[in-house]
């Protein structure tokens, strides 16, 4: 049997790079090895606020870009979060095992309360609700950046702990790291993360960006000092953060990058990803363009949930089963 593979992304803004080499792109590369569940996390969303046209337009977006970089949704389950109420029902209870302490010490937390000037209850408390996303499905896996590695081990933790008092309950999830990128940083500002929520438009590759900004975006991308194409994050993180790119669109090593721009300098090789990253994106792009206004996807969209709610119910039973709020 197929090891159980579970996956989110939210559709909090367009899609970036960044959620392509640390998520989308494993998903793809594993597919077939897999029985994979990948969802759309819209309530995840809305812990911060959202234009509701948008978030509905951005979620049909999301879709699109999971069947466009190679999802197959007859092989794979795929749906929207809010679909399927046994998330919110599960993160519920899961709330009720989950530490505040705990919770305050996520670093995401930390960075996004800074970020944002209304903090809900809803964004300190969402590892619970991503928790319950993936153990509602008896997860094994959870291929994700590394930004999200924090939540699955508190994941882990909820799920030993209502073990450990109820009996074998949950599937203890592991992290899957991506093959390479576990994080992707900001074209500008080289210590911190790509994101979808980043002020500055020119940090950040996003899946839709025509050639042209993709070229300018690198153009004016920072580097360091020095001309040398070298991984080294301490000292180095602009160019490194280039490499690891660089290395997850063209599958090739450090050492090749090397032997190809020893002495070539950071013009030519910023030039050059441009154009891998261009390569990489463009068949990507002309699928999304095929598909996105396709009725295709909200049907899609449709039998993944009912799917998920087929595996989910049975988890949900023996929940509440166990901790006494069954009739
Ligand atoms: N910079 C990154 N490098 C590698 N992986 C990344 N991911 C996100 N940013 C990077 C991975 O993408 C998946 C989906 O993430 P998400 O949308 O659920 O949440 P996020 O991590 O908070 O993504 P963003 O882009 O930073 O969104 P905002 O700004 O709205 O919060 C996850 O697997 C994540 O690890």
């Amino acid at each position: 049997m197929k090891k159980r593979v579970f996956s989110g992304i939210k559709p909090s803004g367009d899609l970036h790079l960044g959620n392509y080499i640390g998520a989308l792109s494993q998903w793809v590369a594993h597919q077939h090895e897999y029985d994979n569940i990948f969802c759309i996390v819209d309530l995840h969303a809305i812990t911060v606020p959202q234009n509701p046209h948008r978030l509905q337009e951005q979620t049909k977006s999301i879709a699109a870009w999971y069947i466009a970089a190679g999802i197959n949704p007859d092989e794979s389950i795929m749906f929207v979060q809010s679909d399927n109420p046994d998330h919110t029902y599960l993160g519920w209870i899961l709330n009720c095992f989950t530490g505040i302490g705990q919770l305050g010490r996520m670093t995401q937390y930390k960075d996004k309360k800074e970020k944002t000037e209304f903090v809900s209850v809803g964004l300190f408390d969402y590892p619970a609700l991503m928790a319950a996303d993936i153990l509602l499905y008896d997860t094994q896996f959870v291929p994700v950046g590394e930004d999200q590695k924090q939540h699955i081990e508190l994941t882990r933790d909820v799920a030993e702990r209502i073990n450990g008092q109820y009996g074998h309950i949950f599937t203890i999830p592991e992290y899957m790291p991506p093959i390479a990128g576990e994080r992707i940083m900001s074209l500008q500002q080289p210590d911190k993360k790509m994101s979808k929520s980043e002020s500055d438009p020119n940090g950040t590759i996003n899946l839709s960006d025509t050639p042209d900004q993709i070229r300018e975006k690198l153009r004016i991308a920072v580097t360091d000092s020095g001309n040398e194409i070298i991984i080294d994050k301490k000292n180095k993180p602009a160019i490194t953060n280039l490499i690891t790119i660089y290395q997850a669109l063209s599958g090739k090593t450090p050492q090749q990058l090397d032997a190809e721009y020893s002495g070539k300098g950071y013009k030519i090789f910023k030039q050059d990803l441009g154009e891998v990253i261009i390569q990489h994106l463009s068949p990507i792009q002309t699928r999304y363009s095929e598909i996105i206004h396709s009725k295709a996807i909200e049907k899609t969209l449709t039998n993944g949930a009912n799917k998920a709610k087929e595996i989910s119910t049975t988890k949900i039973q023996q929940v509440r089963n166990v901790i006494g709020i069954s009739q």
